[in-house]
């Protein structure tokens, strides 16, 4: 018999402001990245963007009234910086604060612990424009005082905080894809920028512990573990090669504060590697967190690649029709295959439940920290039936299968938190839209009634209620 969930397993559900709260110019909050960065012709999916989302600004009563009636243990969101610093830094936006406050307060007074993210991607517009946002190293003191401003704040009501979310995801989607603000394609600054990122993250984490007692903070990684497409000794050297490259580049200096030898060399000789300056190693040292936070969704299987391979940039899959899955690779190092064992969502996702408890097991065993799932969940069209009844068996199926893995883990010796999925209601994919859907409440947004927004409770909502309630029975 398998281990159960301890009983203060935090089962949550998460989100991001930018996905869910609209009210974009409200209440003295300033411009981020991505307010314009949606409104280039051709970035997002027919142009979809953040104004309104769903609304959460006005309706998180009723959004936590939901969570409550679901029994949901924890809710992680995100902070907009720019709603607390409208530049960036400065005075704080006393009505920017105040929204996180209710936000907070009406949890509390559900017992939903908050899971406080401090930066899930929208930095401030004004410090990209004055100085490159994560290229400058002026960013460091900045987002330090932004931190310390919410630490301070919340310091009594907030036990579990992330600091950066996906930095592998927004540092490579922004300098080296283009796909994400500040949509650049540079490699040597996309390093520098991941290297100012890091310290960012470590001084956050040095100052949360001169402030907060007992909290526990630690980053969100966007772990694919990788596997070998064939077991031949190229491709298994091509697995290690994308693990160090994709992951540990960012989990070693997260965990040990240290960068993986193998990624520096390599980087030196193409003459990539960050600036080093004095104080630099320190510092990383000093910001080990207290957890490991996982967004979770699928495992990459590679293949050798020669060094003269080119990839073509392929067609991304934004609109939900299968067959458009992206062999990339990194060129004389390793190049992702369609796994043939896994099935695939509709956005050319790869489903593998298993590949979750893989990738907990090497992080506890290589860092030996606790673990957060921060998101895993199934992007997918609903469709919203007579009397208001949404099906999304398929959801329940994926969620489940990923908690089994969960339990399989616990018993494999992993210390594991808490699991959120992605996501709670509907919200914005940033570059797909509104069709693809993550929530355990629809959001009723199809005919683009921004009016109304109706939020619906599908399937899925009742059974994760059940999960929850029974600890983990499935
Ligand atoms: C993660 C992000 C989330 C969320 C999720 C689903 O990378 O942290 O913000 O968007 O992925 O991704 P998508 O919306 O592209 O389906």
């Amino acid at each position: 018999k398998l281990d159960q969930f301890p009983n203060d397993f935090l089962w949550g559900s998460a989100s991001a402001a930018y996905q869910v709260e609209g009210a974009w110019n409200e209440d003295g909050k300033g411009p981020s990245v991505w307010d314009n960065f949606v409104r280039i012709p051709g970035k997002t999916f027919k142009g979809t963007d953040g104004n309104v989302a769903v609304d959460h600004y006005h309706r998180y009563k009723e959004d936590v009234a939901l969570m409550a009636e679901m029994g949901l243990k924890a809710y992680r969101f995100s902070v907009s910086w720019s709603r607390i610093f409208p530049a960036g830094k400065g005075e704080i936006n006393e009505a920017g604060i105040q929204f996180y406050e209710n936000l907070i307060d009406e949890l509390l007074r559900h017992q939903i612990e908050p899971i406080v993210t401090l930066y899930h991607w929208d930095l401030p517009q004004a410090l990209q424009d004055e100085y490159g946002g994560w290229e400058s190293r002026e960013i460091i003191e900045d987002f330090n005082n932004y931190c310390v401003a919410l630490f301070e704040r919340f310091k009594d009501k907030v036990n579990y905080w992330v600091t950066l979310n996906e930095q592998n995801v927004f540092i490579s989607h922004g300098y080296e894809q283009a796909s994400h603000p500040p949509g650049v394609r540079d490699r040597k600054r996309m390093y520098e920028a991941n290297h100012i990122a890091n310290l960012a993250n470590a001084k956050a984490i040095q100052s949360f512990r001169q402030i907060i007692l007992n909290g526990k903070i630690g980053p969100s990684f966007a772990y694919g573990p990788a596997y070998a497409y064939t077991s031949n000794p190229e491709d298994v050297l091509a697995a290690e090669n994308a693990e160090d490259f994709n992951s540990h580049w960012w989990l070693d200096v997260y965990g040990w504060g240290e960068y993986p030898k193998t990624v520096w060399k390599y980087l030196e000789k193409y003459d990539l590697a960050p600036t080093m300056e004095a104080g630099d190693e320190a510092l990383l040292k000093a910001g080990k967190p207290d957890f490991m936070g996982v967004n979770y969704y699928q495992t990459a299987t590679f293949t050798a690649s020669p060094l003269d391979e080119e990839f073509v940039n392929a067609k991304e899959n934004h609109d939900g029709k299968k067959g458009n899955f992206v062999e990339n690779g990194n060129a004389g190092l390793f190049k992702r295959k369609r796994n043939e064992a896994l099935e695939t969502t509709n956005w050319d996702w790869e489903i593998d439940p298993t590949g979750l408890r893989i990738g907990l097991r090497r992080i506890t065993s290589r860092y030996g920290l606790p673990v957060l799932v921060t998101e895993n969940g199934l992007g997918e069209f609903d469709k919203l039936e007579e009397n208001d009844v949404i099906n999304d068996d398929y959801r329940i199926e994926y969620i489940r299968k990923h908690i089994e893995q969960l339990q399989a883990a616990i018993a494999d010796g992993v210390d594991l938190l808490g699991y959120c999925t992605w996501s709670f209601t509907d919200l914005l994919s940033w570059l797909n839209g509104y069709q693809k859907r993550y929530g355990f409440v629809y959001v009723d947004r199809d005919e683009l009634n921004e009016k109304e927004l109706r939020r619906i409770r599908k399937k899925s909502f009742y059974w994760y209620k059940d999960v929850i309630w029974s600890n983990g029975d499935r």
